[in-house]
């Protein structure tokens, strides 16, 4: 394929409710969005990067300057471009996942759509809907808490992931499983823990969680290696695996026995299924998490959460979890518990554009052929 034009847009979508991590509290999200237009059709990506470098390094202004002024004039280089191209492409810029994903998500929806392909089939997918977990953020008090968590089983949710921090970790999972019974239950640390407070993180094994979500820092592959033999709760890697290489070290290592995947993470989908195909290989399951997407990259996650190893339910909830509308002509909506795979070509959803417009902050367009 060859690039007509692609357009870089920044928009601001505020939550229907904060969302707090041990890393912060989101109000709103500033999402980086890519359009590329090819001859046949046009293609969309989305940059999960928050607006700050809290979860990881990456952050929108920086997703949005190193496409800008690294990635995307590799990008326009590439000969006969196609989705397989793109990571090789880029690899020479070293990092930036997230920007990379985003550029080609992008591409391959806009390959996907000119061949009338769904992502999922592409992908491998071998189901048509996805059961759904999901986050529920850090709150001001057990009680709201335990509000928030039945709101979301009324809804049914299939699976609810407690955010936890040292001081609002074994308090918070005790009142769950008190007042909601063997409910499908997980926690997140996003890197909160050291390995100083395995004994404290060795409280929550009397409560048959699911797993443990990376207690550690990202870096820190071998110390939740030596974790995992001082808990009985199985543990689970988000952002320590950057790579179906990282996946296959922290299972050799013992580090993990669950893998959360994130395409933008790892750079990209492709990336991604490897990251699947490696651990499928291992017999260790994986479940799709989620970045607070809009139903851009929700769509490409319930596809990829349609892949057979698939054996947990992700954090791939509804659009009305995150948003009062969504950006997509077809919201995602939970039927008993799950959301249902896009069927039609590339990412299989609609982008609204006139919300669209309404949302926009920014938008910066380049010539495919001269690169600006
Ligand atoms: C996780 N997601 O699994 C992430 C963390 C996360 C659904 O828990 C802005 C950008 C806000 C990225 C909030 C869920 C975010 C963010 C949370 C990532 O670790
Ligand atoms: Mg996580």
């Amino acid at each position: 394929m060859k690039l007509r034009d692609v357009e870089l847009r920044r928009i601001r979508l505020p939550l229907v409710t904060p969302f707090r991590t041990s890393f912060g509290t989101e109000h709103s999200r500033d999402i980086l969005l890519v359009k590329v237009t090819s001859d046949e059709a046009e293609g969309w990506g989305e940059c999960v990067a928050g607006a700050e470098p809290l979860y990881s390094p990456e952050y929108s202004d920086g997703a949005h300057h190193v496409i800008r002024e690294h990635l995307l004039p590799r990008l326009l280089a590439v000969p006969d471009l196609a989705a397989h191209r793109v990571g090789p492409a880029l690899a020479a810029v070293k990092g930036h996942p997230m920007a990379k994903a985003a550029l080609e998500m992008a591409v391959l929806d806009a390959e996907l759509r000119a061949h009338g392909i769904a992502l999922a089939d592409h992908l491998g997918a071998v189901r048509e809907e996805v059961p759904s977990g999901v986050s529920v953020g850090i709150a001001d008090s057990v009680p709201r808490l335990l509000d928030a968590v039945a709101g979301y089983l009324e809804q049914g949710y299939a699976r609810i992931k407690l955010k936890i921090e040292p001081g609002w970790d074994v308090e918070p999972v005790r009142a769950v499983r008190e007042r909601f019974g063997d409910v499908p239950l997980q926690v997140d640390a996003n890197a909160a823990y050291t390995l100083g407070d395995a004994a404290r993180l060795a409280r929550l094994d009397p409560f048959e969680l699911l797993l443990i979500e990376q207690p550690l820092p990202a870096d820190d592959v071998r110390g939740h290696a030596e974790l995992a033999g001082r808990i009985r709760t199985p543990l689970c890697l988000d952002e320590s695996i950057t790579s179906a290489k990282a996946a296959a070290d922290a299972i050799s290592l013992g580090a993990c026995a669950i893998v959360n995947i994130k395409a933008g993470r790892v750079g990209g989908y492709l990336e991604a299924r490897r990251v699947h195909d490696v651990c499928a290989a291992h017999g260790v399951p994986v479940w799709c998490g989620g970045m607070l997407e809009t139903g851009i990259g929700r769509a490409a996650n319930v596809a990829l959460a349609a892949l057979p190893g698939f054996s947990l339910p992700g954090d791939t909830s509804a659009s009305d979890r995150y948003w009062r509308r969504d950006l997509v002509t077809e919201p995602f909506v939970l039927r008993n518990g799950a959301l249902r795979v896009p069927g039609g070509p590339g990412l299989g959803v609609t982008v609204d554009a006139g919300f669209l417009g309404e949302v926009t902050t920014a938008v910066e367009r380049f010539d495919g052929v001269r690169g600006t």
